[in-house]
């Protein structure tokens, strides 16, 4: 028999985890705060539990994903006795001090607790694209690993129960400056006669998955340091970026979503960087602001 499964919280994500341990075979069992959320999950052969507790007690590997940190404690804490011995999965979204916080409150409780971070939204889950990254327990891990794919393909980034948040929240802070690039560039030509579905096809996922390319380069001039002469220097982007600002006041855009970025540029430069690359705003962000 498959591991049993149980998942506290049907939210979007919570009903998207307990679909794909259904559909892989585990004996799932289901809480959510609000009852009969997620009906179609009955149908699926789900177990619904009347209480937190009876689902804790339903099987070894317990997977929480609820909305944050607060409500993870505020859900866990009276469950402390029913959780030890077992295995604790906490897939909400929770900075890497509170992973580690709860993971400290886990140990604590003899409960044997991972970290994850979810880089998929539901739809994806248990397919190809999605992967979850985990950390805390190895031992949980190993164990576990096997049970866990159905959802996603599963990563584990260290001992440490914050890195999977780290990696997480770092992933997420390099998708949403490109998405709201995209938004910005989407807003520039839409009062044009400019198809926003073909401008995508045609130009705008061709250029960032071009410049996307370009990444393992920067990351390897960070690491060991540039190679050459820099092919876009600071200077030359520094002093170009201001019509980037212009043209979005020309188009009636508010510039608030790149604005930031040449005050980036101007600061390199001022501090000496203008002969450098891109990957020279890594240690200046890292200065701090
Ligand atoms: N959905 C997504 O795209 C992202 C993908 C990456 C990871 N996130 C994180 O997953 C966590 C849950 O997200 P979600 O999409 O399932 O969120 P909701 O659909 O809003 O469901 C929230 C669940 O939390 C329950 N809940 C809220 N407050 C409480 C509480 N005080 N006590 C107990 N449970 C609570 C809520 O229950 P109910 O409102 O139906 O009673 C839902 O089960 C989240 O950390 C994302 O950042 C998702």
């Amino acid at each position: 028999m498959k591991t049993p499964v149980t998942v506290l919280g049907l939210g979007a994500m919570g009903t998207a985890l307990a679909r794909a341990f259904l559909a892989a075979g585990h004996p799932t069992t289901v809480w959510n705060r609000t009852p009969g959320r997620s009906r179609e999950l009955d149908a699926l052969g789900a177990v619904r539990a009347a209480s937190a507790a009876e689902a804790v007690a339903a099987g070894p590997l317990v997977v929480v994903c609820l909305l944050d940190d607060s409500t993870v404690r505020a859900t866990l804490e009276p469950l402390a006795a029913d959780l030890t011995g077992r295995t604790l999965v906490n897939l909400t979204s929770s900075l890497p001090s509170q992973a580690r916080a709860l993971a400290e409150w886990a140990a604590g409780h003899g409960v044997d607790f991972l970290d994850g971070g979810i880089m998929a939204v539901p739809v994806l889950i248990g397919g190809p694209q999605a992967f979850i990254l985990y950390s805390g327990s190895t031992a949980a891990f190993e164990q576990y690993a096997s049970d866990l794919k159905a959802a996603a393909r599963p990563a584990y980034v260290g001992k440490d129960p914050g890195m999977a948040s780290l990696h997480d929240f770092t992933l997420l802070s390099a998708m949403y400056p490109m998405l709201g690039g995209a938004a910005h560039a989407l807003a520039l030509i839409s009062g044009e006669d400019i198809s926003p579905t073909a401008f995508t096809d045609d130009y705008l996922v061709p250029w960032l998955s071009a410049m996307l390319g370009q990444l393992p380069a920067m990351a390897k001039d960070l690491e060991h340091g540039p190679d050459g002469p820099a092919g876009s220097n600071l200077a030359m982007q520094a002093n170009g970026f201001h019509e980037l600002v212009d043209l979005a006041v020309e188009q009636g855009v508010d510039p608030a979503m790149i604005a930031p970025m040449e005050k980036l540029l101007q600061r390199a430069v001022s501090e000496g960087h203008g002969d450098e690359d891109l990957a020279a705003l890594v240690p200046l962000l890292r200065g701090g602001a």
